[in-house]
């Protein structure tokens, strides 16, 4: 379980010399976050200075971090890079695939026997090849690396889009697909493009009902879920510093949600705290010891203007509690005026459910605040009129929650305790009031309520609050309530009103737990056998993707242009479809069937040009397959928005895709892309998304000369012959043409290795 210390100091240990010398090179006092960009440089000390948003730079991350639903194609990648062990301090969490039914007990064990061909799986590669293993039930990837693994000034990457989570303990962390994962465990260099800066500058205090949580929502309603895409938000000023370290934690969390490559907060006492609490004095005393660089330079925060790209200025004490959604993060309305926009949206208001856990908003703080407000239900004769489910976040915030008597408050309100896991905020969720299609809410603490991400249901409407205001919710029943005005009637008749949520922000008794649930790789994993049975369905060895042939392009069909909203969840849907995260052939027939097709409106129903027959995404893909005929995806803005998973990236890879041209892609799967050997275009023009109808053939009738910074002619050939020729651009640079050229990264990564 332990964190490496050593690695914490040797990180710390260079950071001085780094950050002066970063500070001479670009000329002017340093962010947080160019601090930590510039000390995790892979070629050591800076020497020049990186242009933002343009410059590819290389950068030697401290950890990794794996979940169980992305794990399984990351392990099967980096088991064919052919190495002994990796070479940064690895971690395997399983928490993705448990699905919350009965409460965390039945639950736990009906996935450890329906997933445990896959948990085996990961245990085994994670002993043989030198990662920590988290079992299921220890808690959710992001609150783990929390409580264990994150501190002050360090990089790390995770497969998984909410890493950035560790932002919370000043981390830059930053969510990635799986291919990116394998060059760092494999001993090579990470590469991201530089990124911008945003900075929010914090002043007053949070109070009342409002949370961190709403910090974040009301960012993602200014900047909308791409305003971050490209850039680190920095959080900064004396509302920063007054928050605790997991409610920082919950903000950074959801800088997802906007796209943002990652997001941070500097050192201070909160964070101090937290590192005590969780056990590890010495990590807080060797980060007090550098202090100065693990926060910006005092300009920076006095003049942001001047340093950061974008500078968002929020003050907590005017700050009110927000619900945003439904079916996108970003739409974020105050608590106070959910009434009346709820009734000109049609948004039903009773609320069947209140859900409280996931990855943002599952510490002990967020516990004991929503805890506050449901014993006040119990005292005050209240009956909740919404089901309750908790998913907390870790084992050991459910010991010491369960030790504090926080869990029996939750239960005398008739809350059922999922598992330590992520549970029903990604599709894990047997509902036992199961809706069909009808149309209900659901508000949750979680971060994100894309369409049917829940429960599977494209009629869910749900909404995204703190732990405190879903617990409100939930019990009124009423998407419309605002409890700092509203009044309940309790059982007795009588009019009550639900005073302000208290929470403790570490427990005063401190953290414990009996199992945490970590098991240790052997120090030597040679001899351990990985299996993958030949016909599993849930498992399969990867064959390479093939090579370019270094020609044009000519004759691709179009096999769907998504209209709108096309997130990842949209493209490879979760939910039920975890189960497959390890076989690629058999999740590509989820490959798509969430997208809206431009022409019909349709989900899963596009035209076969070869046939003009209509089927499935999946199944037309097939035939164009079988048929030998290349194909082309085309999106709108955002395109992959949300998670990291690859296989949004490697299914249609696998079933004959070639190429993806959309308006603007989400950062993490438009590297996915390149990495997995596909050609990621975006339009020039983009508008030229318009000119493309049902039955267009392309040429890509200059790709032969495919270089960096050169845009790519497109030439579309209409059903009546008529034709037109568009431009494309792409932020292929050299490595990343090599890697188009052997077919993926991975590819190249072996041929390098068997040289
Ligand atoms: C999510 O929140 O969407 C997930 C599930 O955690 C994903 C990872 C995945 O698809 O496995 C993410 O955020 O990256
Ligand atoms: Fe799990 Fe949800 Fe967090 Fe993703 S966002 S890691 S599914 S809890």
């Amino acid at each position: 379980m332990a964190y490496d210390i050593d690695m914490i100091k040797k990180v710390y240990d260079q950071m001085a010399d780094r950050v002066t010398k970063a500070r001479e090179v670009v000329g002017k006092p340093l962010t947080l976050a160019e601090k930590i960009l510039y000390s995790h440089l892979w070629d050591g000390e800076a020497t020049k200075a990186y242009e933002r948003a343009k410059d590819y730079v290389e950068f030697s991350p401290d950890r990794i971090a794996c979940q169980d639903a992305t794990a399984q194609m990351a392990l099967l990648q980096f088991m064919q890079a052919g190495k002994k062990k990796v070479a940064v301090p690895t971690t395997v969490h399983c928490d993705h695939l448990i699905q919350a039914k009965m409460g965390a007990a039945i639950d736990l064990q009906s996935a450890n026997k329906s997933s445990s061909e896959v948990f085996d799986f990961l245990e085994s590669v994670s002993n043989k090849y030198g990662i920590g293993f988290w079992k299921p039930g220890a808690g959710i990837i992001h609150q783990v690396v929390l409580e264990n693994y994150a501190f002050p000034g360090g990089m790390m990457i995770g497969t998984d889009s909410h890493t950035v989570n560790a932002g919370g303990l000043g981390m830059v962390a930053i969510g990635v697909g799986g291919a990116d994962a394998v060059d760092v465990m494999a001993g090579m260099p990470w590469e991201l493009k530089f990124p911008k800066l945003i900075g929010v500058k914090l002043t007053g205090k949070l109070s009342g009902w409002t949370a961190p949580k709403d910090v974040i929502l009301k960012v993602a309603g200014i900047l909308t879920v791409k305003g971050g895409t490209g850039a680190i938000i920095e959080y900064f000023g004396e509302g920063a510093r007054s928050m605790s370290c997991t409610g920082k934690g919950t903000i950074c969390n959801m800088g997802a949600e906007v796209g943002a490559t990652t997001s941070t907060f500097g050192y201070d006492e909160s964070m101090e705290r937290y590192l005590k609490a969780t056990n590890r004095e010495d990590v807080a005393e060797a980060a007090n010891v550098v202090k100065e660089h693990l926060t910006g330079d005092d300009e920076v925060y006095a003049n942001p203007e001047q340093y950061f790209d974008e500078v968002i200025e929020i003050n907590l004490s005017e700050l009110k509690p927000h619900l945003n959604g439904p079916f996108t993060p970003d739409l974020a309305t105050p608590i106070s005026e959910m009434g009346e926009k709820a009734k000109e949206n049609d948004w039903p208001i009773n609320v069947d459910w209140g859900l409280i856990g996931s990855c943002t908003n599952s510490s002990y703080e967020d516990l004991t605040r929503a805890a506050s407000i449901a014993k006040q239900a119990v005292d005050k004769k209240i009956k909740s009129k919404s089901d309750f489910g908790i998913n907390p976040g870790s084992e050991q915030i459910r010991y010491t929650a369960e030790r504090d008597g926080l869990l029996q408050i939750f239960e005398d309100l008739d809350a059922t305790v999922f598992t330590n896991a992520c549970g029903p905020c990604i599709g894990q969720w047997d509902r036992s009031d199961r809706k069909g299609e009808e149309k209900n809410t659901i508000v949750h603490s979680f971060n994100r309520n894309f369409s049917k991400r829940a429960d599977g249901n494209p009629n869910t409407h749900a909404f995204v609050g703190s732990p405190e205001m879903v617990a409100a919710i939930a019990i009124s029943g009423r998407l419309d309530f605002d409890p700092t005005r509203d009044k309940l009637i309790n059982e007795d008749g009588e009019e009550v009103m639900l005073d302000e949520p208290q929470g403790i922000e570490l427990p005063t008794k401190g953290f414990a737990v009996e199992d945490a649930g970590y098991i240790a790789p052997k120090e030597d994993g040679s001899s351990v056998e990985v299996k993958v049975a030949e016909d599993s369905e849930r498992l399969q060895l990867l064959t390479p993707f093939e090579p370019w042939d270094g020609k044009n392009l000519t004759g691709a069909k179009l096999l769907i242009k998504a209209w709108g909203k096309c997130t990842t969840d949209h493209i490879s849907m979760a939910g039920p479809w975890l189960r497959y995260r390890g076989h690629l052939d058999n999740i590509s027939n989820n490959c798509l069937i969430g997208a809206v097709n431009a022409y019909n409106k349709k989900t899963n129903f596009v035209k076969n040009q070869l046939t003009g027959e209509y089927d499935g995404v999946p199944a037309v893909q097939r035939e164009y397959k079988k048929e030998g005929v290349p194909t082309v995806v085309v999106g709108d803005h955002n395109y992959g928005e949300g998670s990291s998973r690859e296989h949004a990236a490697m299914e249609p890879r696998h079933l004959g895709v070639k190429v993806v041209l959309v308006k603007s892609f989400a950062r993490i799967h438009e590297t996915n892309l390149k990495k997995q050997g596909m050609l990621a275009l975006t339009f020039v023009n983009e508008n030229d998304y318009d000119l493309i109808q049902e039955d267009d053939t392309f040429n890509f009738v200059d790709l032969a000369e495919f270089a960096p910074d050169k845009e790519i002619t497109i030439e579309i050939v209409h059903a009546d012959g008529s034709k037109d020729t568009i431009k494309a651009e792409h932020t292929y640079n050299l490595p990343q043409i090599e890697w188009y050229k052997h077919g993926s990264a991975l590819n190249l990564i072996k041929k390098e290795n068997a040289a």
